[in-house]
């Protein structure tokens, strides 16, 4: 019989020593990897796959499947942080570094509105997925991410609350000035910040 509380086990996993410093405000850890996703999960073949900077009515870049596979990757390690108020940490990705994607364009735009198959929209400020920050991620946990969970491809930017880490991702607009993707159009926060509590708009 374990002497831990019955309420500490099932979804609402008992913390490890140093979670209470990993955890943000307001957020419970789960070893789950649930599901959040606005629509259905869109299935474009990898053959008609891009991913395109674009700004204005211009595409400055565009990467097919096979040239992104070319790119450097990473593995890395992030806590990710929902909004719904579960923490998972340690997930493990691989991915493309986001300053590798937007190379020299990044210096030249102040925010991005990422763009997703399906329509799904969010708004980043450019420090957020430039200086190591950000990636293109495609595989989760030494598979090919799930189409569930964005793939082929998604961006992932664990600092902020896991509506920025837009799944089945195309593309970054780069823009001037901040615009709301589709969660901030519906009154969630313009940043994100899970360590601030930056849920909704005014937080
Ligand atoms: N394209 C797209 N990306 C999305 C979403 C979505 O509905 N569509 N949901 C966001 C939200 S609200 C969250 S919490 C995370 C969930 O990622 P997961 O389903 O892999 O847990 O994806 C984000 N990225
Ligand atoms: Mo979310």
């Amino acid at each position: 019989m374990s002497p831990v509380t019955r309420g500490f086990h099932g979804r609402h996993e008992k913390a490890g020593a140093d979670t209470a410093t990993r955890l943000p405000p307001g957020q419970y850890v789960t070893r789950d990897f649930p599901v959040l996703s606005a629509g259905p999960t869109p299935m474009t073949p990898l053959s008609d796959w891009t991913f395109a900077i674009r700004r204005g009515g211009d595409t400055l870049a565009t990467w097919t499947w096979p040239q992104l596979q070319a790119l450097p990757a990473e593995t890395f390690t992030a806590d990710i942080h929902c909004v719904t108020r579960w923490s998972k940490l340690d997930t493990r990705w691989r991915g493309v570094s986001m300053d590798t994607l937007l190379g020299h364009a990044a210096g030249e735009a102040r925010y991005v509105l990422a763009f997703c198959d399906g329509g799904y929209t969010t708004n980043l400020p450019m420090p957020d997925v430039t200086g190591g920050k950000a990636w293109l991620a495609f595989g989760y946990d030494d598979e090919p991410l799930e189409p569930e969970h964005g793939g082929p491809a998604r961006l992932l930017v664990p600092h902020l609350y896991l509506w920025k880490s837009a799944k089945w991702v195309r593309g970054l607009e780069l823009l001037d000035s901040d615009q709301p993707g589709f969660w901030e159009n519906y009154g969630y926060h313009m940043y994100g910040d899970p360590w601030r509590e930056q849920r909704y708009a005014g937080d």
